[in-house]
């Protein structure tokens, strides 16, 4: 795709790319964001004389750090731990850590960068930053994870704090994890200081629907699309892909308002039951056997596995990309546009490459990006921060509800913005330019820091 830019900001893209090289994802991003900053630019040139985009391109703070650890059989493991504290003119940090084989410095770059912009549509206090490790899960025992997560806190701890930096989790990092970092934090500082994380069990601290929140959230934000364009969930065929924690509440949420789901996947492959996607089984093997989505086909006949399948050839009306960055290219969304599908929610973050991107809104399907669809993980997890510093504890309908108009002030403000700048129904530029606003206006406030 061919990204038209002004020449200040191709200067500005192309000095991110030579300061940052070998970061391919975190150029995607900033590239994306800055496609859409053009008219802000020439609205207001105060922004220009500040430099706050060549600010906001570079990170506030890096750490990265070594994680050693002992597996089950007493060997020595080394891995790398990094935490991006990328941008706090709304809040402290606030973003989540990923574990994964595939995690570097360019990763969590781009995840953090993505963070600062969708914390602010959240309307909430938080800024943006993001961690992570290439530890790989996958296969490691209970303790192996309980001391890796220990170790990645020891290196961490001291830069972390409720109103410095407020991790989470993202994938290969769930509850148990919080749990394990969470005491190892309490153990170093002495200090039971509940607001330090997010995503933390309910019955110590955890807000209720912290875990449900992401994939909710992008359901709602889905459904207000839908509803912009006169039309609704119900009776939908739906394909979600992945089948962790964001996937399964995405699931969960459509199926209670009425569309039906035929596929999910992993990384190994991809389940399609065209009856429907069981979900009590699919929480079974995922959250609490941790096992592959392969066995779902043991329990159902009607379903077919396909090993090493892509998820986005099959037809379908809506797709919920929910499993990482770029798993759907620009031939798998020429792919879902020729079988008929009108709408795409991304719970997965940066899910789309620019070309799918381009081509979906060519096509004029309802798109919504990630940075404005799945922020409702992060602001369960601002609602979380509220509650613990008021040691308050709030219902699950009153917390969903909440959650619920988030989303629709996320979704309304996106779309108005949209408007205000000439392009109706793009919710990509909706987003960066909402997004910047926030953030740029609080960074002039502040001076030059
Ligand atoms: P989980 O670890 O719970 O699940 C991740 C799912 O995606 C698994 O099914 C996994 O399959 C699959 N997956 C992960 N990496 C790859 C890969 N490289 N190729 C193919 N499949 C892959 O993570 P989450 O559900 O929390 O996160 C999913 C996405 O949602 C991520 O992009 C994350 O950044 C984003 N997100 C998460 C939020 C949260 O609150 N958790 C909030 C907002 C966004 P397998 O098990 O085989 O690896
Ligand atoms: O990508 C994300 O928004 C998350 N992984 C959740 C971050 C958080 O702090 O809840």
């Amino acid at each position: 795709m061919e990204i038209m830019m002004s020449a200040q900001l191709e200067e500005i893209y192309r000095q991110v790319q030579s300061k940052n090289p070998g970061e391919g994802e975190f150029h995607q991003a900033v590239q994306e964001v800055l496609h859409s900053l053009g008219p802000v630019l020439t609205r207001y040139p105060e922004f220009s004389e500040l430099r706050i985009i060549e600010r906001i391109c570079e990170p506030e703070r890096q750490f990265i750090f070594r994680v050693p650890w002992q597996d089950d059989q007493g060997r020595v493991q080394i891995n790398r731990g990094f935490r991006v504290g990328f941008n706090s003119a709304l809040g402290p940090y606030k973003g989540g850590i990923r574990f994964h084989p595939s995690v570097s410095l360019g990763i969590i770059k781009f995840l953090g960068f993505e963070q600062i912009f969708k914390n602010a549509l959240t309307g909430m206090s938080i800024g943006g930053g993001k961690g992570g490790s290439d530890f790989d899960p996958k296969g490691k025992s209970n303790h192996e994870i309980m001391r890796f997560c220990q170790s990645f806190m020891t290196g961490l701890a001291r830069h972390l704090g409720e109103h410095t930096d407020v991790p989470a989790g993202d994938i290969g990092v769930g509850g148990r994890e919080i749990g394990y970092l969470f005491g190892q934090y309490k153990r170093l500082t002495n200090r039971y200081e509940l607001g330090v994380l997010t995503g933390k069990g309910v019955g110590w601290g955890g807000s209720r629907v912290r875990t449900e929140a992401t994939g909710y959230g992008t359901v709602y934000f889905m459904r207000e699309m839908l509803k912009a364009r006169r039309d609704t969930l119900e009776g939908k065929i739906c394909l979600v892909s992945g089948s962790g924690n964001v996937a399964i509440y995405i699931i969960e949420k459509l199926q209670q308002l009425g569309a039906k789901v035929i596929a999910c996947s992993d990384s190994n492959g991809v389940i399609v039951h065209e009856q429907g996607i069981d979900l009590s089984l699919v929480k079974r093997l995922k959250e609490v056997e941790r096992r592959r989505i392969a066995d779902y086909a043991h329990y159902h006949p009607n379903a077919r596995y396909v090993a090493g399948g892509n998820i986005w050839e099959i037809p379908c009306q809506i797709a919920f990309p929910a499993a990482t960055q770029n798993e759907i290219q620009e031939n798998d969304a020429l792919m879902l546009i020729r079988n008929g599908c009108v709408a795409v929610g991304e719970g997965a973050n940066m899910p789309t490459t620019p070309e799918g991107v381009h081509q979906f809104l060519q096509a004029g399907l309802a798109y919504g990006p990630s940075k404005a669809a799945n922020g409702g993980g992060v602001a369960t997890s601002a609602m979380e921060m509220q509650q613990n510093a008021s040691r308050d504890f709030w219902s699950f309908e009153f917390t969903e509800k909440k959650l619920e108009e988030i989303m629709i002030r996320i979704h309304d403000s996106v779309s108005e913005t949209a408007e205000e700048f000439g392009v109706p129904g793009n919710y990509v530029v909706g987003a960066n330019i909402h997004g910047f606003l926030k953030v740029a206006r609080a960074m002039e406030a502040h001076g030059l820091i």
